[in-house]
């Protein structure tokens, strides 16, 4: 509809992408003086940092213009993924990784007088996530792109990303995280704004086609959803698709006129602060439900924008209703945007008018749902009153949903009576709440687990019932993957160039399973010699990061034992802090000729506590206090040192995870649903200990049982060992674990009344993680790992056949058999523009 000489016009003076270094610096410079109005008298490592941004972000714009008109004109399906976490981290060195201008931006801003290290460590985490869903929805996004799959990530723009976390006299203290004073890599879109409604009545309306009383939700109250949207290069090509995170306001101007105007200020700014408290902050939490009305508000708002938004894009179309399963996907992940089944289900019989069963068979062939846990308290249940008073006709929708569901259930299962109230969405009691998975599971045509054990463990427990009810297929497993571009290549640049010199170029940074030629070389001896140098250096570096923030020493050639994750009972940081006690404690009764035989370790922990979870955050502070004694300890010093990390981040593990020797998984079986750093570890060439959980399991199956610690009860014994625990006569705690725990009570670090909880989960709370079951196997377990890394031509080998086969964990693999499996969608034809270093 553009007349021909205006696309002309536009065509000649279309903006293109800067090329060679000269024209980056030209960029660079231009936007250090014009857009930042500074000049080289002012240029500090931040301006620098922000001038380089915001010449890599014109170059990724172009292509982001590109593929967004591309994948519009072909038209083909589309994947949209609904988190309310995406936990991205830094962005500059990842952009000039995937767009292949690394090389010319190191060189070019080192002629203009700085190191290209110093201009990315200015950047600050986008850390809007908790820890893996979050990081697995930015893993996805890299490889979606990577893969030229047409795919949009939908989420919330939090001012407030995960807390800043501070060590303070050893114990935690959360910082607010404000990280937008200078973010160029969204782009607001003030013209793209949604109105979102809540509370209000549902009323009788006027009557629709075929004679039915229409139902009207009305008079609620009404925020506003700004997009802002987010470039997502992919590697090697020119794919960049879109991130469009909803941020909040009030519908309607900034505040009201007419208090202000009648005197009442404050008034006046209420309710502008109330509708932009719903996109404020991320609730801190892993693995847990809270249950505040405003993190229902904030799932409510940003599934209504999107759908919205979804559903205007297939609207233009111009196409029947029944073809948008062909066009639209939608993975919810977890249950945060389960909502998004009945919103529109609601757009499909309140506005668009179509018949129940015609709309629910479109919802239900639209959505996917993938479940990452299966412990009972992080499963969402939101009590009845609480949706009722806030989302009115959703109440409806669900009971109506829910109605249907049972009544199909009784027509396969007469007379079960007690099966129906088993998986009823409303399960009784005051209040009554609603189970957001079994919604989940009705309104998906697909339900997956993220590791094989998990997906197993899924359909035998929490969901056995619905897999009666629908049938196997519906269930499927997706393991996990993770993005080898940033958690080799922009980690380990020396590992990647080692690998690459080896299996021919960087391909295998796209076809992870590449790295399987790397076996020829175990045996080569100079190969073996830099790939251990590799491992120093990178331990060094973390060495020094240590040094520089904790002012404490720690021995590069020490064993790195490396246990980085949000802190949880169910992911036993407490083992192992009470393996290090042991270890240490041993230490002390042995002579100096007998200590001069041991193997020095280096134990570093870090990760965040949820603020509400004392637990948690009494194991950091049993780490702190273990430190202070040990790292000051001269008798033992240089065998054992403990380090807590501060603020462990997306960008402080790309430091830490190259560095490990062996790094820890030691989660109580059945009970880590993935885990997904254990990936990262030991493609850096790291190895592991862990529990057989998650997906250790199939990483042991793919390294082999040779190259993997592992240790502890298998999840099929954890049912009865529990039930022994509580209801057997007479259990007794492991020898070990009661010498340290009296160490502990004897105050040997810090009143023992600082640990009383945790000391009385282990025996009046009938040690539900099973700490006391698999602790003497953890320590045998520790002692193989000092034998084995005595040999350290064993230890390569080990090392280096690991790494060797790891393909199968590239995300790639992963979003390949969601492409297939769930979503049913293709790459979208681009001109590929190759590898590249
Ligand atoms: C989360 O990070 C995970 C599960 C969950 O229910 C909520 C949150 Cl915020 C984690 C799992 O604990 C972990 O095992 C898994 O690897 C990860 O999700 C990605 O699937």
């Amino acid at each position: 509809s553009i007349p021909q000489p205006l696309r002309e016009t536009w065509r000649k003076l279309s903006a293109s992408e800067f090329d060679g270094k000269e024209q980056f610096q030209k960029e660079v410079v231009r936007h250090v003086e014009t857009t930042l109005a500074r000049s080289i008298y002012n240029c500090d490592d931040n301006a620098a940092y922000s001038g380089t941004a915001l010449a890599i972000r014109d170059n990724l714009v172009i292509k982001w213009n590109k593929t967004q008109q591309q994948q519009t004109l072909q038209d083909q399906k589309r994947v949209y993924y609904l988190s309310l976490e995406f936990l991205m981290g830094r962005t500059l060195d990842n952009a000039m990784l995937n767009t292949g201008l690394k090389d010319t931006a190191r060189e070019g801003i080192s002629e203009l007088g700085f190191r290209i290290e110093d201009i990315i460590d200015q950047e600050h985490d986008a850390a809007l996530g908790n820890g893996g869903l979050g990081r697995l929805a930015a893993c996805f996004l890299d490889s979606l792109a990577t893969l030229n799959y047409p795919a949009w990530g939908y989420g919330l723009r939090y001012r407030y990303g995960i807390f800043k976390q501070e060590i303070i006299n050893g114990f935690q203290a959360e910082v607010p995280d404000y990280w937008l004073d200078f973010n160029p890599w969204e782009f607001p879109r003030h013209d793209v704004a949604i109105d979102v409604m809540f509370y209000g009545t549902v009323n009788p309306g006027p009557r629709d086609d075929r004679g039915n009383i229409k139902k009207v939700w009305e008079g609620g109250e009404i925020v506003q959803a700004i997009a802002y949207d987010v470039p997502i290069p992919g590697y090697g090509t020119d794919c960049t698709n879109n991130l469009r995170l909803w941020s909040s306001k009030p519908s309607g101007g900034e505040f009201d006129f007419g208090k202000f105007n009648s005197g009442d200020y404050e008034g006046s700014i209420r309710d502008q602060q109330r509708a932009e408290t719903i996109s404020a902050v991320l609730y801190p939490n892993d693995n847990i439900d809270a249950g505040k009305e405003l993190r229902l508000k904030q799932q409510y708002f940003w599934v209504a924008a999107s759908l919205h938004d979804i559903v205007r894009r297939f609207k233009k179309s111009h196409r029947p209703w029944k073809e948008f399963p062909d066009q639209v996907a939608i993975q919810l992940n977890d249950t945060h945007p389960t909502l998004a089944i009945v919103e529109l289900q609601r757009i499909f019989i309140d506005i668009e008018c179509l018949p129940w069963d015609e709309a629910w068979y479109i919802v239900t062939r639209t959505f996917g749902y993938t479940n990452h846990t299966v412990l009972p308290e992080a499963l969402e249940k939101w009590s009845v009153p609480l949706v009722q008073n806030l989302l009115p006709r959703h109440l409806q929708i669900i009971y109506d949903i829910n109605l249907f569901f049972l009544q199909s259930v009784e027509r396969k299962f007469p007379k079960d009576r007690d099966l129906l109230r088993r998986v009823s969405v409303v399960e009784e009691g005051t209040p009554q709440v609603l189970r957001m998975a079994y919604l989940a599971i009705i309104g998906s045509h697909k339900v997956n687990g993220v590791a094989e054990l998990h997906s197993d463990l899924i359909k035998a427990t929490i969901f056995k019932d619905f897999v009666d009810i629908f049938g196997q297929d519906k269930f499927t497993n997706v393991t996990n993957g993770i993005t080898p571009r940033r958690w080799l290549h922009q980690a380990n640049p020396k590992l990647s160039d080692l690998i690459a010199s080896k299996v021919g170029g960087y391909d295998f940074l796209q076809n992870l399973t590449k790295l399987t030629v790397l076996e020829k070389y175990v045996d080569d001896k100079a190969f073996k010699k830099e790939w251990m140098e590799i491992k120093l250096a990178a331990k060094v570096k973390l060495a020094k990061y240590i040094k520089d923030t904790t002012q404490i020493a720690v021995n590069p050639h020490s064993l790195f034992d490396i246990q980085v994750k949000r802190i949880h009972e169910y992911k036993r940081q407490q083992m192992n802090i009470f393996g290090v006690i042991y270890r240490y404690l041993r230490l002390k009764e042995m002579t100096p000729e007998e200590r001069k035989k041991q193997v020095p370790r280096t134990s570093i922990f870090g990760g965040k506590a949820a603020p509400g979870y004392w637990m948690a955050k009494t194991i950091i502070r049993l780490i702190t206090a273990v430190g202070e004694v040990v790292n000051r300890d001269e008798e033992i010093n240089g065998l054992l040192k403990v380090i807590f990390i501060e603020d462990y981040n997306v960008s402080k593990a790309e430091i830490i995870v190259p560095a490990s020797d062996i790094s820890e998984h030691i989660s109580t079986a059945g009970t880590e649903a993935s885990g997904t750093s254990n990936m990262k570890f030991v493609l850096n060439g790291g190895l592991i200990i862990g529990t057989c959980d998650g997906a250790n399991i199939e990483i042991t199956r793919e390294i082999g049982e040779e190259n993997i610690f592992l240790l502890g009860n298998l999840a099929e014994q954890v049912e009865d060992l529990r039930h022994q625990h509580r209801f057997g006569k007479d259990v007794v705690m492991d020898p070990k674990l009661r010498e340290v725990c009296d160490v502990i009570e004897a105050g040997k670090f810090g009143s023992e009344q600082t640990y009383s909880g945790l000391i009385a989960a282990l025996t009046t709370g009938f040690d539900y993680y099973l700490v006391s079951d698999d602790f003497s196997s953890y320590i045998a377990t520790q002692d193989l790992v000092d034998e084995a890394y005595r040999d350290q031509d064993g230890w390569a080998t080990k090392s280096i056949t690991s790494v060797a086969r790891m393909g199968f964990f590239s995300a790639d693999r992963a979003i390949n058999e969601y492409a297939e499996e769930v979503w049913n969608i293709e790459p979208c034809e681009l001109p590929k523009s190759g590898s590249r270093p």
